[in-house]
């Protein structure tokens, strides 16, 4: 039998064989050109992650941040700026060029974003120097400056009977108990002309309004400290008269998901990640999240010399960084039985912190959907394996797994670190600086090329193609999906954070 038959014959034998087969190339068959593709493997994607690649990537995604600079006089990726927009465009083209390998779509929707030009904030006579205006505020009346006594509202300000008459009046509210968004709107309706919301915790606050409401009124977040003095003035019946100030737009504005989904694979249990394709205003977003959106991209764009038995979807979420926006959106548009054809959502977020740890979400089935831990523990034997050691961190609603763990679908991933500070035990185990952040550049200017640590970026997206292999290679021993109503449990009071910005 001529060599090209057997060859073929040998591909439809199935997995049981293909895997050991090397790649050959078949003669032409009735101008049918086969190339036979091994099963997908773990050690043999891994071989193909290269960090050259991905430093190549980094400095393309740092060029297109370039864009932004004439709308925002410095690089940035955030959603509606150029950079964001170009930085839509290389991912889609980049899988576009990899063939028909994936179904490639985009998902646009509506995305609330928010910028403040302008803002002051001065009590009494003073300025505190802890006033920051709080994101997705509206602007003080015809965004000039407003002036009123200063009136303290009870309890934590949850409650419409917590606010007397407020009309003219600048609301003072304690942070606590329920979103900053309900406080500035309860403010608004009982007449106030603008808010300030004081840390019940020590330190500075900031945080986001949220969902706009057409009651919010400009609010601005202060220290505990910076309010002590004025809640005593108060208290004790002293009138403090106060000025704000906040320039700021609120706008809806259609950003886009990008998806990319194999087309071999059983379509009906796909192996899932994501990382997110927008950056904050302040800066570029290298580390965060241009490492896990170019880890994704690197590792798709090897994944197609394989065949694979589960599909993988790949995804790129917009507006993470404005709350979750883009993975929030993608979910709940999920059909019960779509959602059902997702066995596990990886969150890759942050893989190449300058000062990195090794940190893994500490997932357990008990609080979080089936599947959570067994990704977990994935994890934590890849990096054992390698000798490495490696921390858990908690599922905080702070990335894009947010959404897919409160519907019922197991979630994890890993993370290099933000503006945690590194223990002294930590740099035992992982070097760098004890007593600094994570990132040090987090969501600022200086998180550029310079601004990743491409060993632990290596490392890191050796597991995430490793992550990857083993799903779309097999479930078997996987839990089954049980159901898509929410299963979990975060490790922090539920609706604390909803993205990087506090809501609580
Ligand atoms: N990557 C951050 C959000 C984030 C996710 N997990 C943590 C843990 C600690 C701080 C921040 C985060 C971002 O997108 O801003
Ligand atoms: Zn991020
Ligand atoms: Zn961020």
């Amino acid at each position: 039998m001529a060599p090209s038959y057997l060859s073929i014959a040998l591909i439809v034998l199935g997995e049981a064989f293909a895997s050991q087969l090397p790649l050959f190339e078949t003669s032409s068959l009735s101008q049918t050109h086969l190339t036979a593709k091994e099963l997908i493997s773990s050690k043999s994607l891994q071989d193909r992650i290269h960090v050259d690649n991905l430093l190549e990537r980094a400095n393309t995604l740092y060029s297109i941040a370039q864009l932004g600079e004439d709308e925002y006089n410095h690089p940035t990726r955030v959603i509606g700026s150029k950079g964001h927009l170009g930085t839509i465009d290389y991912i889609y083209s980049t899988i576009a060029q990899l063939g028909d390998y994936y179904t490639l779509s985009n998902q646009s929707f509506p995305a609330v974003v928010g910028n403040v030009f302008e803002s002051r904030l001065v009590l009494g006579s003073e300025v505190p120097q802890s006033a920051i205006a709080m994101s997705l505020t509206p602007p003080t009346k015809k965004k000039q400056p407003v002036f009123g006594p200063l009136a303290l509202v009870s309890n934590f300000g949850c409650d419409a009977s917590d606010y007397l008459d407020l009309t003219s009046k600048i609301a003072l509210i304690s942070r606590g108990d329920c979103p900053f968004g309900t406080k500035s709107s309860l403010a608004g309706r009982a007449g106030a002309i603008a808010a300030v919301i004081y840390n019940n915790e020590k330190g500075a606050l900031g945080g986001t309004l949220g969902t706009p409401s057409p009651d919010h009124i400009a609010t601005f977040s202060i220290s505990d400290s910076d309010a002590a003095l004025y809640i005593k003035k108060l208290k004790d019946g002293e009138e403090v008269q106060a000025s704000a100030y906040i320039d700021a737009i609120v706008e809806s504005i259609e950003t886009t998901n990008i998806i990319a989904q194999t087309k071999e694979g059983d379509p009906e249990n796909c192996v899932m990640l994501g990382g997110h394709s927008d950056s904050v205003t302040e800066g570029p977003g290298i580390n965060d999240d241009g490492s896990g959106s170019l880890t994704l991209l690197e590792v798709a764009t090897q994944l197609v010399n394989y065949r694979v038995n589960n599909c993988v979807r790949f995804a790129w979420w917009a507006g993470e960084e404005e709350g979750l926006l883009g993975s929030d959106y993608y979910v709940s548009v999920l059909s019960p039985e779509e959602n059902l054809k997702i066995r596990l959502f990886m969150d890759y977020d942050m893989l190449a912190s300058p000062n990195f740890a090794y940190q893994v979400y500490n997932a357990t089935n008990s609080l979080n959907p089936v599947g959570s831990e067994e990704l977990r523990d994935l994890y934590t034997e890849f990096y054992t394996s390698k000798g490495l050691n490696f921390t858990y961190i908690p599922f905080d609603g702070r990335s894009d797994y947010d959404a897919f763990i409160k519907h019922g679908i197991p979630g994890g991933g890993i993370a290099t670190g933000a503006e945690g500070v590194k223990t002294e035990k930590e740099r035992q185990v992982f070097g760098g600086v004890a007593g600094d952040w994570y990132d040090p550049c987090y969501h600022q200017l200086c998180d550029d090329v310079g601004n990743v640590n491409l060993t632990a970026w290596e490392l890191n997206t050796k597991l995430v193609a490793h992550s990857v292999a083993t799903y779309a290679r097999s479930f078997d021993g996987y839990p089954k999906r049980t159901g898509i109503e929410a299963t979990a449990v975060l490790d922090v009071p539920l609706s604390k954070y909803h993205g990087p910005k506090l809501q609580v």
